[in-house]
């Protein structure tokens, strides 16, 4: 469990907010902020709940992501700087997103791939993923180019998802 004295629950942007479309930046060190942002992010993911999530949803605009698709939260994953160097095969999944609530459709994209990115206290690794994780950092590593999953649907579906979210969103307020 996270030490509530020191982990905030983040706000998450919903879609067609436009600061999803923000082109996050390199994070130059990896300093305790940057270590208490992911400490949050994951903590902002288990309880949404989420299997993934990018600084860009909470609306910070650096390249930092977090994932966990363990069945009890037990595999975290802090990726900082996250690159894919190598994918390979394709696979179909039925995604979802904490930024478009409600909404679940089907992408493809490679089905392995091999990630560099830098970890929680600065240190660069390597890591082989493939399905759901493979899927889910790709996913992530979209958001950090301002990219979302309904940009890889037909823009009629897009353009409906749009409308029903902004919908709801004005009866949140
Ligand atoms: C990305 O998405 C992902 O609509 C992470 O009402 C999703 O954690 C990658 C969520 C699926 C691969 C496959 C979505 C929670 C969570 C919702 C998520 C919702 C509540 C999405
Ligand atoms: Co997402």
């Amino acid at each position: 469990m996270p030490d509530p004295t020191t982990t905030s629950l983040l706000a998450i942007l919903e879609f067609p907010d436009a600061r999803l479309r923000t082109k996050a930046t390199t994070i130059k060190d990896v300093t305790h902020t940057t270590a208490k942002l992911a400490n949050d992010m994951l903590a902002t993911m288990y309880e949404a709940p989420g299997i993934g999530l990018a600084a860009t949803q909470v609306n910070v605009h650096e390249r930092l992501i977090v994932c966990d698709v363990s069945e009890d939260k037990s595999a975290p994953l802090v990726l900082i700087n996250p690159k894919v160097i190598e994918g390979a095969g394709t696979i179909d999944t039925q995604e979802g997103c904490l930024s478009v609530p409600g909404f679940y459709e089907t992408v493809t994209r490679p089905e392995q791939i091999h990630v560099e990115a830098i970890d929680q206290n600065g240190n660069p690794f390597e890591l082989e993923a493939d399905g759901l994780l493979a899927v889910c950092i790709q996913h992530e590593i979209d958001h950090l180019d301002g990219k979302l999953f309904v940009d890889y649907l037909s823009p009629t579906k897009r353009q409906m998802i749009r409308k029903k979210l902004l919908k709801a969103q004005k009866y949140k307020l």
